[in-house]
C-alpha cells in the first residue's frame, strides 16, 4: 500500500475484486515465422516489407528481440533496419555475425496462430477482450484468487506455450491499465502481478511515457513542468495540469494515479448479462442471500429490458469460500422479457445454497436475443463500461456480459444443471 498517497481521493480507485491478466504475445509475427523455421530461433529476425534488392520502400513489421538489440524496431523504415542490421546472405558459406534474418509479413499465417491462442484464451476466462492479433484482456476474477493469481498467470502462459509454440508476456492486475503495464514490464517472457493496493505504487517509478495517453509531445511538455514519472504526475497539482493540458490534464492525472474502473468487456455482441454483488463477509443466512438475489434479478431484468434483450436462459451462481464457483440455471421453452420471472427462478436456484457460507452471488440472464434487431452495445474499450451501484442490494453491483460459449452449454437444457463456468 503506498503510504500518504493512499488517502488521497483517485489513487486506490481500483477494483480490488476484480482479477485481470492481460497477455501480449512476444515479437508476435517473428514468433509465428520461428514456428515454422524453428532454426530462427535465438537469431535477429526482421519481419516486413521492401527489403528485397531494388525494392526499398517498407517498414518493420516487428523484430525478434536478438534483432532489437541493433536498433530495429517495429514501424522503422526498412532502409533503416537494413542499415542497422544488414540483411544475411542465407546461400553464403560463411555467414555474416552481424547480419540479421529478413522475411516478409504473412498475416492469414499469423492469424491462424492467434486463432488458436485466442482459443486458449476464451477457455481461461469467461470474457475476454480481444484487443488485436496478439493481445488481450482477460476477466479471471471467477476462475482465481489473489493469493494464487501468480500461478494462474504461469497455467495460461504455459499453455500457450505448450500447445501453441509461442511466448506471451502477462500481467495480472486488479485494473486494464495496470494489467496492461505489468504485461510490459518484464517482456520478453515476462509474468508480473501487481495486487490491489500496489498500483499507484507500481506505477510511481516508471515515465511519464508509460502512462496511457501519453505521447511523445505530452511527454516533453510535462518535463518541461518537472514532471518525468507517473509519481511526479500523480503528485502535480491537478489544476495545473488542467490550465495546462485542458480536461485530458485531470484524465492523465488520474491514470497516473492508477485510478481505472474499467471493466474487461468482451469483443463482439453479448450473450449474456449478468449483475454480481460480494458480501463484505460470508453469509450464511439464507434471506440476506435472497434479498441480495432480488435487487440482482431486479437490475439484470432492467437491463436487458433496457438493451432490447429477451433471454431464454436464466442463472444464478454464488461463489463459497475461499473461491468456489458454483452456478445453477434454468432454460425456458422460449425467449421472454418478465422480470417476475427472473426473480422466481434465481429464487428457486439460489435455494440451494441456503446453508452455504455464500461470499458473492450473481444473477445472470443469457440465450439473448433482440428481436428489435438492436444489438446492444456494451461499453467499448476506451468507454467507461456501464455499472451500476445498487444501495437495495446493500453492496457493489458489478454488471459483466459474458462470453457466448456458456449460454450455449444450456442451450437444450431443461430444468437444473450445474456448469462449470458461469
Ligand atoms: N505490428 C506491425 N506494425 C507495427 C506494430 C506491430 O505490423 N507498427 C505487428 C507485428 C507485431 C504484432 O503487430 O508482431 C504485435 O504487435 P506488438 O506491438 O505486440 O509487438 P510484438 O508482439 O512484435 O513485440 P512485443 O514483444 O514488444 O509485444
Ligand atoms: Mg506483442
Amino acid at each position: 500500500m503506498p503510504s500518504g498517497d493512499a488517502t488521497l481521493p483517485g489513487v486506490d480507485d481500483e477494483r480490488p475484486d476484480q482479477i485481470v491478466l492481460h497477455v501480449d504475445m512476444d515479437c508476435f509475427y517473428a514468433a509465428c515465422e520461428r514456428l515454422r523455421e524453428p532454426q530462427l530461433r535465438g537469431e535477429p529476425l526482421v519481419v516486413g516489407m521492401g527489403y528485397e534488392p531494388g525494392d526499398d520502400i517498407g517498414a518493420v513489421a516487428t523484430a525478434s528481440y536478438e534483432a532489437r538489440e541493433y536498433g530495429v524496431e517495429s514501424a522503422m523504415a526498412i532502409s533503416e533496419a537494413l542499415d542497422r542490421l544488414p540483411r544475411l546472405d542465407e546461400d553464403a558459406a560463411d555467414p555474416d555475425e552481424s547480419a540479421g534474418y529478413y522475411r516478409p509479413v504473412d498475416l492469414d499465417f499469423y492469424q491462424s496462430v492467434a486463432a488458436e491462442v485466442k482459443a486458449i484464451l476464451h477457455d481461461c476466462a469467461d470474457t475476454v477482450r480481444e484487443v488485436s492479433i496478439d493481445e488481450a484482456y482477460l476477466d479471471v476474477t471467477d476462475r482465481t484468487a489473489w493469493e494464487v493469481a501468480e500461478g494462474f498467470g504461469r497455467h495460461v502462459k504455459n499453455r500457450i506455450e505448450r500447445e501453441v509454440g509461442v511466448v506471451a508476456s502477462v500481467g495480472v492486475a486488479p485494473t486494464l491499465s495496470a494489467a496492461k503495464v505489468a504485461s510490459d514490464y518484464d517482456k520478453p517472457d515476462g509474468l508480473v502481478v501487481i495486487e490491489p493496493g500496489e498500483v499507484a505504487e507500481f506505477f510511481a517509478p516508471l515515465s511519464v511515457e508509460e502512462v496511457h495517453g501519453v505521447g511523445p509531445v505530452t511527454a516533453r511538455t510535462l518535463r518541461e513542468l518537472g514532471i518525468e514519472t507517473a509519481g511526479d504526475l500523480a503528485a502535480a497539482d491537478p489544476h495545473e495540469l488542467v490550465d495546462r493540458f485542458g480536461d485530458r490534464g485531470r484524465e492523465l492525472y488520474d491514470r497516473a494515479r492508477g485510478a481505472d474502473t474499467r471493466e474487461v468487456t468482451p469483443t463482439g455482441d453479448p450473450k449474456s448479462l449478468s449483475r454480481e454483488s460480494a458480501f463484505a463477509d460470508a453469509v450464511e443466512d439464507p434471506e440476506r442471500k435472497r434479498e441480495q438475489v432480488r435487487a440482482l434479478a431486479e437490475a439484470v431484468a432492467t437491463r436487458a429490458q433496457s438493451k432490447g434483450a429477451l433471454y431464454r436462459t436464466i442463472g444464478v451462481k454464488a461463489v463459497t469460500p475461499p473461491y468456489d464457483v458454483n452456478t445453477r440455471e434454468r432454460s425456458l421453452p422460449g425467449p421472454i422479457d418478465d422480470a417476475d420471472l427472473v426473480e422466481e427462478i434465481a429464487l428457486e436456484l439460489i435455494a440451494e445454497f441456503d446453508d452455504d457460507r455464500v461470499r458473492k452471488v450473481g444473477v445472470r440472464v443469457s440465450n439473448l436475443s433482440f428481436p428489435a434487431g438492436e444489438q446492444a452495445r456494451l461499453g467499448g474499450w476506451d468507454q467507461e463500461t456501464e455499472r451500476d451501484d445498487s444501495e437495495a442490494a446493500g453492496g457493489q453491483v458489478e454488471s459483466s456480459a459474458d462470453d457466448p460459449d456458456r449460454s450455449a452449454l444450456a442451450d437444450d437444457r431443461s430444468g437444473q444443471s450445474s456448469l462449470t463456468d458461469f
